[in-house]
């Protein structure tokens, strides 16, 4: 054995022998410290926020929604009296697109906010997840919860965190879980039932907001400053634009989605 090789194994030897005696105090060089980051930005000054709302209009009439065959679970076909229809493209009555995430994609640099304590919900009722797309910050709690009487089994496919899946049966205790880094966004599928569908989009910050039945979002307490702003539907991807908001400023910014020039 070379002088070398004695001392490795006389250095391991003595890192185990450490670690034996280490017990549960951590040695103070091992302690978890953040990675060197440019420092924070400033936080922001509510007297001066700014505003930037707007609407999501679809450029393509009033597409047929597809219906939901939920025979394949009896239970799930018995929550209905009427047919249901899919989520992944709904026109509203205005012509407007409902469930598109819209949210704030770049302008922030090095701004840091506080992490929400009140979780976000997501709900499997009727056989459908509820909302179809929601927002949460990163280590924000979501509270999945099963108001049904079958079983579901909550699989969200993310690429940026961790993937799991977990069976809830009918009166399960509602399933709280977090995702640590930013992902746009990720989807959420059912083992049980195909037809089931969601999207969580994660974010840093707390400037999103989901179109509604009106097609509208409004991301208000924003800095000062100049952003892209995008918005995100699941079938036809993302647009954005940019839009400078001065101290106190409404800005409003109309999206348009085409399904042709999506891509579609
Ligand atoms: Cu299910």
């Amino acid at each position: 054995m070379t002088t070398r090789k004695l001392l490795g194994s006389a250095t391991i030897l003595a890192l185990v022998l450490l670690a034996a005696c280490g017990g549960a105090e951590k040695p103070a060089e091992v302690a978890e410290k953040p990675a060197a980051e440019a420092p924070a930005g400033p936080p922001v000054d509510p007297a001066t926020a700014a505003t930037v709302t707007g609407k999501v209009v679809y450029k393509d009439g009033k597409p047929q929604p597809n219906r939901i065959r939920m025979d394949a679970d009896a239970a799930c076909a018995a929550m209905h009296g009427t047919p249901v229809f899919s989520h992944e493209v709904v026109v509203n009555d205005n012509g407007t697109l409902r469930y598109v995430f819209v949210y704030v994609k770049e302008g922030l640099d090095n701004r840091t906010f506080p992490t929400p304590k009140e979780p976000a919900v997501l709900d499997q009722r009727g056989c459908l997840y509820t909302p179809h797309v929601v927002g949460v910050q990163t280590n924000q709690d979501v509270k999945i919860l099963n108001s049904d009487s079958t079983t579901h089994n909550i699989h969200p496919v993310p690429t940026n965190n961790r993937e799991w899946n977990t069976s809830m049966p009918p009166g399960a205790e509602p399933l709280v879980k977090n995702f640590p880094r930013e992902e746009l966004l990720i989807p959420v599928k059912c083992n049980v039932h195909p037809w089931m569908k969601s999207y969580i989009g994660v974010l840093k910050h707390p400037f999103f907001a989901v179109t509604g039945i009106d097609g509208t979002f409004t991301l208000k307490g924003l800095p000062p400053g100049e952003y892209t702003i995008a918005a995100w539907q699941e079938k036809f991807g993302a647009v954005e634009q940019k839009v400078t908001v001065g101290p106190k400023e409404t800005k409003t910014v109309d999206f348009t989605i085409t399904p042709k020039a999506a891509g579609d």
